[in-house]
């Protein structure tokens, strides 16, 4: 044999396969989250949304739950249009698709955040632990940004 070969075959081979158990298990992070963010709270309102997008990966999964230190509860919330008035009610999840991608955004699917004892003030940032039915938790920063968007006539 060839000991210097050999040593350095076992070398690339454990530089590639560590850490072990990711060739039989899925990988800890099936489903990467990106771009979460939610707009400044005025004085006052003590409920917000936060909005992201999930990437599915190798597996489905399926995103069941979230809490912030930012407040006191935090719930996954779908709209819907009844009755010509579009309403939020609390779902049990949201289906993350294998490999496709999912966008939590103002008029659809959020994370409402209640009860937040402090404001949320622009250029801030905040984690939130999304809970995965395979994943686990995944933390995330949320980006607070001003509530720019709103037309001239607002002033
Ligand atoms: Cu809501």
């Amino acid at each position: 044999m060839k000991p210097r070969v050999t040593l350095a075959l076992l070398a690339l081979a454990l530089l590639h396969h560590a850490p072990p158990t990711y060739a039989a298990e899925p990988a800890p992070q099936a489903v990467t989250v990106s771009a979460a963010w939610a707009r400044a709270t005025p004085p006052g309102m003590a409920v917000a949304a936060v909005y992201l997008t999930l990437r599915g990966g190798p597996r489905a999964d399926r995103l069941v739950g979230a809490a912030t230190s930012r407040a006191a509860m935090a719930q996954i919330h779908v709209v819907s249009a009844a009755a010509g008035m579009a309403q939020m009610r609390p779902t049990e999840g949201v289906d993350v698709p294998a490999r496709e991608s999912v966008a939590l955004a103002p008029q659809g699917t959020h994370i409402m955040l209640m009860d937040l004892p402090q404001p949320l003030v622009a250029g801030e940032r905040f984690p939130l632990t999304l809970q995965f039915e395979q994943a686990g938790k995944i933390d995330v920063s949320v980006e607070v940004r001003a509530p720019g968007t709103a037309p001239p006539s607002a002033h």
